[in-house]
C-alpha cells in the first residue's frame, strides 16, 4: 500500500491551512499519529530559505526561484517526511512538489516536466500518494488572503494561470488527485477531505 503522504493544495485562500488543521484533528481523533508540515519551510534551513523566496526585499529570477523551493524541499524530505513516514505517521504538507509544478512550471512558464526534473533527485523517492486539491476561483481566493507575500501578490492572472496548471495536473493524474470545490461551507470542505483520506486507507 502506498505511504500516507498527502498533500493539500491549490492558489491563495483556497483553505490548503485551515483544513490541514481540522483534518488532521480528525485523524488523531481516528487514532493516527500525525506530523504535519509545510512547504516552503518546516526546517531550519527550509525558513531561512522561505524569508528569501516571500519576502519583498528580494527578487529571484524564475529559475533561482524554482531551485530554491526545490532545495527547502529536499531537506524537509531528507530531514523530517522521509523519517516519519518510516516510523509509522501520517504525514500532512500544506503545499508540496505540486506547487512548484503549478506556481513556477505553470505560473512562471518554466515548464511542468523541466520543474519536476530539478525538484526528484532531492526527494529520493518521498512524494505524495495523495493531493487534495482544493479548487477556489482566483478573486475568492485574494479575496480570503489574510497576509501577502511576495509570489501571492502577483495578480489574479497570475494565479489564474497556476490555477490551470493545477487543473492539468489534477487531470493528467486523477488516480493522485482528488478535487474538491471550496465554495460551499468550511465544515462540508473539511468533511469531503477526510473522507478522501480515509476512504483511499
Ligand atoms: N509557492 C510555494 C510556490 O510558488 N512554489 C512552491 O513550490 C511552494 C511550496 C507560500 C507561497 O509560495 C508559493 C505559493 C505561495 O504564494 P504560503 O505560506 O503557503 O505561501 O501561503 P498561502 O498558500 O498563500 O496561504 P494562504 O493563507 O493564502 O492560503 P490557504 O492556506 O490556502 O488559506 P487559509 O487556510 O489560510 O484560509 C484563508 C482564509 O479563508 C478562510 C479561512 O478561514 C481563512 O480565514 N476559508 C474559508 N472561508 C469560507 N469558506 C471556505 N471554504 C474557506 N476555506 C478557507
Amino acid at each position: 500500500m502506498s505511504l500516507p503522504y498527502v498533500a493539500f493544495e491549490g492558489i491563495e485562500g483556497a483553505g490548503k491551512s485551515t483544513v490541514s488543521d481540522r483534518v488532521r484533528n480528525l485523524l488523531e481523533a481516528d487514532g493516527y499519529r500525525v506530523v504535519q508540515v509545510r512547504e516552503p519551510g518546516g526546517t531550519a534551513v527550509g525558513e531561512r530559505i522561505r524569508s528569501i523566496l516571500l519576502g519583498h526585499d528580494l527578487a529571484p529570477e524564475p529559475w533561482t526561484e524554482a531551485l530554491l523551493f526545490a532545495a527547502a524541499r529536499a531537506q524537509l524530505a531528507a530531514e523530517i517526511v522521509g523519517p516519519a513516514l518510516a516510523e509509522g505517521s501520517w504525514v500532512l504538507s500544506d503545499r508540496t512538489v505540486y506547487s512548484s509544478l503549478a506556481y513556477q512550471g505553470a505560473g512562471r512558464r518554466l515548464g511542468i516536466d523541466a520543474v519536476r526534473a530539478v525538484n526528484e533527485p532531492g526527494l529520493g523517492g518521498v512524494w505524495p500518494s495523495l493531493v487534495i486539491l482544493l479548487a477556489v476561483d482566483p478573486e475568492r481566493g485574494l479575496s480570503r488572503q489574510e497576509v501577502g507575500d511576495r509570489i501571492g501578490d502577483e495578480g489574479v492572472e497570475f494565479q489564474r494561470a497556476v490555477a490551470k496548471g493545477f487543473e492539468r495536473l489534477a487531470a493528467d493524474d486523477p488516480e493522485r488527485f482528488v478535487v474538491i470545490d471550496t465554495h460551499m461551507a468550511l465544515d462540508e470542505v473539511v468533511d469531503a477531505a477526510h473522507r478522501a483520506i480515509r476512504s483511499r486507507w
